[in-house]
């Protein structure tokens, strides 16, 4: 653990510090869980951990949806949907979206010289408190965007941690049952109709067509004591 002189003096130890403190105040549910949960089979006492991991993706939705202007569209899917979801640490929803442009009117030899104006797609995930949203456009006529709600703490993989006991690391990147029950998603669209010099060449746009995926995302993980080879 670290003394109050190594928080004044030791960087590592203040961004180290400074990253649970974080984690406690943006993921609160865990620690909830991480106490119902702790019996100390884990063992493994504070020490120098490498934490490993590998995001997978388990699909429970992909379609088209025609999307008006200012109408949006939203679906839940729920873990039941999943064999041995129960077996899986999920630890986020991804919506992933691509789309095209369907403007009309407003062309042929008679109007030139005018194009389309682009359309902004907002897409959102959420499931229990945890929410995202993150928006794209179609500029140039397709785009594709996504957005991801996480309820684990990504920074932990990959690297060595220190200062923290085996469980209290498993507490930040297991979701322990958190990632099962209903998971949703939404798109809107702001359509935008680009300009014709000519009145009789208006052109029209009442929203776009969206070709979705809604996926959750499963992290596989290893915690290890870490082994500095330059102290030896
Ligand atoms: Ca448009
Ligand atoms: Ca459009």
């Amino acid at each position: 653990m670290y003394t109050m002189d190594d928080l004044k003096t030791n960087r590592d130890a203040q961004i180290t510090v400074g990253s649970i403190v974080f984690f406690l105040l943006a993921f609160p549910i865990y620690f909830g869980m991480a106490a119902g949960n702790a019996d100390g089979s884990l063992g493994g006492g504070v020490a120098d951990y490498q934490v490993n991991g590998e995001i997978t993706y388990v699909q429970l939705d992909s379609g088209t949806e025609p999307i008006g202007d200012g109408d949006p569209w939203t679906d839940s899917f729920n873990t039941d949907a999943i064999n041995n979801a129960e077996d899986l640490n999920i630890v986020g929803l991804r919506l992933s979206m691509s789309y095209g442009e369907d403007e009309t009117g407003g062309e042929g030899p008679l109007c030139p010289g005018g194009s389309a104006a682009p359309d902004t797609i907002i897409g959102g995930a959420s499931h229990l408190d945890f929410s995202a949203s993150a928006e794209g456009q179609n500029n140039g006529g397709s785009g594709a965007h996504e957005v991801s709600a996480i309820w684990y703490n990504a920074s932990m993989v990959g690297q060595v941690v220190s200062g923290l006991s085996m469980d209290e690391i498993k507490a930040q990147i297991d979701s322990m049952g958190a990632g099962l029950g209903d998971h949703t998603v939404s798109i809107s669209v702001a359509s935008q109709a680009g300009n014709e010099p000519s009145p009789t060449c208006s052109r029209s746009d009442g929203g776009e067509t969206v070709d979705y995926t809604v996926e959750l995302m499963v992290l596989d993980y290893t915690i290890a004591p870490y082994l500095d080879t330059s102290d030896i």
